[in-house]
C-alpha cells in the first residue's frame, strides 16, 4: 500500500507516538507539559495533541509545483498542538502558544454568502465559511485559522451545516501549540503548523475516530494541507505537506505528484548523516512570497506553456500545464490511456528536452541584450500565444505576484535538471542499499561522493538558474565543503533559512566545530542556540495524534 492511502495514525499511549524508540526525557516532558499547561490555562484536560514535524528536503528545489518528483525526510522538530472542547454553544476557537511571543487569539469562523455563476447563466447564492485571514503580514494565528478552514469545508459546508442546526456543526475548540521548528528556517514550520492544526481540529470534532467513516488518509490530509497553506497567501508544491505527513523513520522519502500523490522509502547509505544549518537568514514570507515564490509558480507555469508550443506539443486553450506534464506529453505519455513514464524513460526525456530550450534561451538572451534581466509582461504574453485576458485569467488572476521581468529560460532549465538530480540521487540511494546487501556496508565512499556532488551542482542551479540563494546560503555551503562535506545545497524555499550538508558519520562533530568557527553569525552562539542552529539529523517520523 503506498503511504498516501493509508490512515493517519492515532495512538493511546505516548510511547506509541515514538515508534518503539526511547524518547528522550526532554521530549517526554515537553508532552507532558503541554497537557498540563493546557489544564492549566483552559481548566480541563486536552482530550487530543496533535503532532507535525518539520522537514529537511535533500534534493529536488522548487519543483514540486511543476509536478517532478522530490526527496525530503521528516526531521525530529515538530510543532505539538494540544486540543480539547469547550462547552459554549458557539463555535468559537481560543488559540495559545507556549512561546511568549505569540499571543493569544479568538476567532469564530463566521459564514457569508457567495454567488457563483451556473451553466443557466443565472447566478446561484451559496454560504460559505470566511476566517479572515491576513495576508499582508505574517501572523502566527492564520497557520491555525488556515488548518481550519479545511476541515470546516471538508466536514462542514456552510450552506448544510447552517440548515440542519447546531448539532451537526463544529464543536468550540481550545488550542495550546507549541513549536520546534524554528520560523523562517527553511525546515517548514508553516507546512507543520498547518499540518498540525488541521489535524488537531479532525481530531476534536471526531473526525480521525475509529468509528467515523468519513476518515481521511494521508493523501488526503497531504491535499487537504496543501489548500490550507494556499489561503495564508504562498501557492506552494506539496513537498512539505507531503514530508510533514508520511515520513517514516529511518528513511527519506521519494515524493511524486504526478499523475498522483505517492511516496515511497529510499534508503539513505550507510556511514553518511545530513547535518542542517541554519544561515540565520530570515525570509519572510509574507514579503518574499509575491516577488520570490509566487513568481517562480508564475515563471514556470508560463515556461511550460511556451515550451510545449515550441515541441508542439498540443494544448488547450485556458489549460494550465505544469512542465512535468509538458516533459511527459512530448515523448507519448498518455495518463488516461494507463502509459505513465518510468524513472528511466522520464530521466532520458528530461535529459533531451533540456537540449530543446532554444526559444526560451533566445528569448532570455534578447532580453538581456536589450539591457534588462528578462522579458516584459508583454512578451510573455505573446509568446504564449493566447489574447491578453485569457493569459491573465489563466496565469495571474489566482495568484499575488509582483514583477516587471521574468526568466523562463534559467528557471526551466533549472527545472528539469533539478528533476534529473532527484532520480540519479534515489537510483544512487537504491544502489548503495542493494551493494550494502550483498557485500556489506565496507566500501560506501563512492555512493556518498556521488551524491554529494548532485548536492552541489543542485545548489549552484539554485544560486545561478533559480536564484533562490543569498550569499550567506553560498558562504555556509562553501564552508560545509571546504569542512569536509561530500556536498552541501540550501534546502527549501531558499532565500535565507538552512542549508543540509551530506558528512561522514563519524567527522560530524569536527565538522560542526569549524563551521561554528568559520561561519561568522555562529560566532556569539551559546551552547543551546547553537544546537538549534547546527544539528545532525535523521530521518524522524510523519505526523500523527495521541488521543488522551
Ligand atoms: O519551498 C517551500 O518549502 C514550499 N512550501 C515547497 O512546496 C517547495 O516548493 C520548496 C522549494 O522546493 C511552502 O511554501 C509551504
Amino acid at each position: 500500500m503506498d503511504y498516501a492511502d493509508q490512515q493517519i495514525p492515532v495512538f493511546t499511549a505516548l510511547n506509541d507516538v515514538f515508534g518503539g524508540l526511547v524518547p528522550s526525557l526532554a521530549n517526554i516532558e515537553r508532552w507532558n507539559g503541554l497537557a498540563e499547561e493546557f489544564e492549566r490555562r483552559y481548566g480541563r484536560k486536552p482530550s487530543y495533541i496533535a503532532r507535525a514535524p518539520g522537514r529537511v528536503n535533500l534534493i529536488g528545489e522548487h519543483i514540486d509545483y511543476s509536478l517532478f518528483g522530490v526527496l525530503p525526510a521528516a526531521v525530529e522538530p515538530d510543532i505539538l498542538i494540544a486540543c480539547g472542547t469547550h462547552g459554549e454553544e458557539s463555535c468559537t476557537v481560543v488559540v495559545d502558544n507556549l512561546h511568549p511571543k505569540y499571543d493569544r487569539k479568538i476567532f469564530e469562523p463566521a459564514t457569508t454568502s457567495v454567488s457563483k455563476p451556473t451553466i443557466s447563466g443565472d447566478a446561484a447564492h451559496t454560504e460559505e465559511w470566511h476566517l479572515d485571514i491576513n495576508k499582508k503580514e505574517l501572523r502566527w494565528e492564520s497557520y491555525v485559522k488556515a488548518g481550519y478552514y479545511g476541515v470546516l469545508e471538508r466536514f462542514f459546508p456552510a450552506a448544510t451545516t447552517l440548515s440542519s442546526g447546531a448539532n451537526q456543526g463544529p464543536v468550540p475548540v481550545d488550542l495550546l501549540v507549541t513549536g520546534a521548528v524554528p520560523a523562517g528556517s527553511g525546515l517548514s514550520s508553516s507546512a507543520a503548523m498547518v499540518v498540525a492544526s488541521t489535524l488537531a481540529f479532525l481530531a476534536v470534532n471526531g473526525k480521525l475516530d475509529p468509528s467515523n467513516v468519513d476518515k481521511i488518509t494521508k493523501g488526503e490530509l497531504v491535499q487537504m494541507s496543501m489548500e490550507n497553506e494556499k489561503r495564508v497567501g504562498v501557492n506552494s508544491g506539496g513537498m512539505d505537506q507531503a514530508a510533514s505527513v508520511m515520513s517514516d523513520p529511518a528513511s527519506a522519502l521519494y515524493i511524486s505528484f504526478y499523475p498522483e500523490l505517492k511516496a515511497s522509502p529510499v534508503p539513505l547509505p550507510h556511514g553518511v548523516v545530513f547535518v542542517c544549518a541554519n544561515s540565520l537568514v530570515v525570509s519572510d514570507k509574507a514579503v518574499s512570497a509575491k516577488r520570490c515564490y509566487n513568481l517562480r509558480v508564475v515563471e514556470t507555469l508560463v515556461a511550460a506553456r511556451v515550451l510545449a508550443r515550441s515541441l508542439n506539443v498540443p494544448l488547450g486553450a485556458e489549460e494550465r500545464v505544469t512542465l512535468r506534464e509538458v516533459v511527459g506529453r512530448s515523448v507519448g505519455e498518455d495518463i488516461q490511456g494507463g502509459k505513465v513514464l518510468s524513472a528511466d524513460a522520464l530521466a532520458e526525456a528530461l535529459q533531451s528536452i533540456a537540449k530543446k530550450l532554444d526559444v526560451l534561451r533566445s528569448r532570455d538572451g534578447a532580453a538581456v541584450a536589450a539591457g534588462r534581466s528578462g522579458v516584459t509582461l508583454e512578451e510573455m504574453i505573446e509568446m504564449s500565444g493566447l489574447q491578453r485576458d485569457v493569459f491573465q485569467k489563466v496565469y495571474l488572476s489566482w495568484i499575488e505576484v509582483e514583477a516587471t521581468e521574468f526568466e523562463l529560460y534559467k528557471r526551466t532549465k533549472h527545472v528539469l535538471l533539478e528533476a534529473l538530480r532527484v532520480l540519479q540521487f534515489r537510483q544512487i540511494c537504491l544502489d548503495a542499499s542493494t551493494a550494502a546487501d550483498s557485500a556489506g556496508t565496507g566500501d560506501m565512499g563512492v555512493y556518498q561522493k556521488k551524491l554529494g556532488k548532485l548536492m552541489n551542482e543542485s545548489q549552484e542551479s539554485c544560486a545561478e538558474l533559480f536564484e533562490c540563494s543569498c550569499p550567506e546560503l553560498d558562504q555556509l555551503t562553501k564552508l560545509a565543503r571546504s569542512a569536509g562535506a561530500f556536498g552541501s545545497r540550501l534546502t527549501g524555499a531558499g532565500w535565507g533559512g538552512c542549508t543540509v550538508s551530506i558528512v561522514a558519520e563519524d567527522e560530524v562533530d569536527g565538522f560542526i566545530a569549524k563551521i561554528k568557527e568559520e561561519y561568522p553569525p555562529y560566532k556569539g552562539l551559546e551552547d543551546g542556540a547553537l544546537k538549534e542552529a547546527i544539528f545532525a539529523t535523521r530521518p524522524g517520523r510523519g505526523a500523527c495524534v495521541l488521543k488522551l
